[in-house]
């Protein structure tokens, strides 16, 4: 087929189609009018401006384990740029422990967020954001993923905070990733003459916790107060999985009117519906996982939604599975098990007694007690003349090859092999 010939088909097939897109595409629900909504701006530049993860960043591949490849802009300045992104562009979906930024057309109610997250023990049903598994049939499903926001669990402070060179503008940071200094020197609001210290062009102020205020000397003081959940810069939301998330499972971050702006209004969608019309069809277990009201969720119902997206995780450990499932000779890679059959070869020691000194038993290697039981059967399987012992108990000392112990031998030290 010619490109002319093909040009015209391509048209009158629109012109068919065209009845048939005169029904505007539908949400979830229709969203609530609000002064500060998440931001969404597919435009920006150099890379859209949107919720990340985000499948609306993906794409359909055939070829892909998922049908799915994460569609990175490979327009990028530098070749190291680039090629991170052509890396980028061959994932089958999300990462299952990578944070989660949101952002929002103006500042937020950070005290709000904080009572809710990060001084309540993880208690749920007063959360303002959630995320939710969403894939049917997924033991997870309909469950809130438990979320950081504020709890501490991902400290960003720097150990040594003087090792970027003699002309980085912010030698004293405690972070690489939010700024500490008030670049507003004259307390004007504007970014006057010579107070541009960095020269990104932005008028620098600490991103600490709403209220605190230490001094340049406290050190203990900016750790505590430095915000690595919120970005004030970029009005950024940042939520980090407590534990990784499931692998090839479909995500709804579900942002909730309880999240309120500055002014103690509840935040919005930026759309005439609660999320973006391409992600209704993924969206719509969320339906049903709302109707039920769950009381781990506060009762929350579609109509307490003020914004909701989706993700779906990528391929994470199959490799290691397939291989796996090869050395005991099933799936495609069975050949492995007669082409690298399990032998024993050599027994290590626990530790070795020539790199161990008196006062210091450096070269310990530290064994699960329920994995010891496994292995001396395994040993006593393979090794005829094996004779294995229980060992000292607690508190006594141990000698091997004729030396002893410095420490006491935990019980998990009990069997061995002699
Ligand atoms: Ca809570
Ligand atoms: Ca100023
Ligand atoms: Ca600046
Ligand atoms: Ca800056």
């Amino acid at each position: 087929m010619n490109r002319k010939h093909f040009s015209f088909e391509i048209l009158v097939f629109s012109l068919l189609a065209l009845p048939a897109c005169t029904d505007a595409p539908e949400g979830l629900a229709p969203s609530q009018p609000a002064d500060t909504t998440v931001k969404m701006d597919f435009l920006a530049k150099p890379l859209p401006d949107i919720p990340l993860p985000n499948d609306l960043a993906t794409r359909y591949d055939a070829t892909s384990p998922t049908q799915r490849r994460i569609n990175a802009s490979q327009l990028a300045p530098t070749s190291f740029e680039i090629l991170t992104r052509e890396n980028i562009d061959m994932l089958d979906g999300w990462g299952v422990f990578a944070p989660i930024t949101l952002s929002f057309t103006g500042l937020i109610d950070l005290a709000g967020v904080q009572a809710a997250h990060a001084k309540d023990g993880f208690a749920l049903a007063n959360d303002v954001i959630y995320l939710i598994d969403i894939t049917p049939g997924s033991p997870t499903y309909g469950k809130p993923a438990l979320v950081d926001i504020g709890q501490g669990n991902f400290p960003v402070i720097l150990k040594d905070r003087a090792g970027y060179w003699e002309n980085d503008p912010r030698p004293d940071t405690l972070s690489l990733f939010f700024d500490e200094t008030d670049e507003d020197v004259n307390h004007n609001g504007k970014l006057d003459e010579g107070e541009d210290t960095d020269l990104d062009g932005i008028l620098d102020k600490p991103n600490y916790l709403p209220g605190l205020t230490p001094t340049a000397t406290d050190l203990a003081g900016r750790a505590d107060a430095l915000m690595y959940w919120y970005e004030r810069e970029t009005n950024t939301l940042i939520l980090r999985p407590l534990t990784p998330l499931r692998q090839r499972t479909t995500y709804a971050v579900v942002v909730t009117r309880r999240l309120k702006d500055a002014n103690g209004k509840p935040v919005g969608s930026p759309f005439p519906t609660i999320n973006h019309t391409a992600q209704t069809e993924a969206l719509a277990p969320l339906k049903d996982i709302l109707a039920a009201g769950p009381p781990e969720l506060g009762g929350l119902q579609l109509a307490d939604v003020a914004f909701t997206w989706s993700f779906s995780t990528g391929t994470i450990y199959d490799d290691l599975n397939a291989v796996r499932n090869g050395l005991y000779g099933q799936g495609p890679q069975a050949y492995l098990q007669d082409a690298y059959p399990a032998e024993m070869s050599h027994v290590w020691p626990v530790w070795s007694a020539a790199d161990m000194t008196a006062t210091d038993p450096h070269n310990l290697f530290v064994v699960p007690g329920e994995k010891m039981t496994d292995i001396m059967r395994l040993i006593a399987g393979q090794v005829p003349d094996a004779n294995i012992v229980s060992g000292p108990v607690d508190g006594e000392r141990l000698s091997l090859a004729g030396r002893t112990m410095p420490h006491p031998v935990p019980r998990l030290m009990r069997y061995l092999l002699r």
